[in-house]
């Protein structure tokens, strides 16, 4: 299974269904609040390209957020995605 790491906020609507989404599939997540964290959000930004939460992580590859995990589930792709090898290297390798 693959290392999946979800960007939230509390109060987040799109959070909440990312994450009831990822736990539909038994998949197990680690979640950072970063809602008092102006410097993981800045590196958010940069890193993924978008200003809003939830942001998903799958191996340390960006996913984008609830819509996109959404979209690449409705096509299909976000199974083979999660059944990947962890690669807990890479995981490790994001802000925390
Ligand atoms: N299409 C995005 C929409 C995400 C979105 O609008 N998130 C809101 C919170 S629920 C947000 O980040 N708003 C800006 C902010 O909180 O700074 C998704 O599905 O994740």
């Amino acid at each position: 299974m693959a290392a999946v790491t979800i960007y939230t906020t509390p109060w987040c609507g799109f959070c909440a269904r990312a994450k009831d989404l990822l736990r539909d599939k038994n998949v197990t997540f680690r979640e950072i609040d970063v809602d008092s964290r102006p410097d993981i959000r800045v590196w958010l930004a940069e890193r993924t390209q978008q200003r809003t939460v939830p942001q998903v992580f799958v191996n340390g590859a960006p996913l984008g957020g609830y819509t996109d995990i959404a979209a690449l589930d409705r096509a299909g792709k976000l199974d083979t995605l999660l059944a990947a090898p962890a690669a807990a290297e890479a995981d490790a390798a994001l802000k925390v």
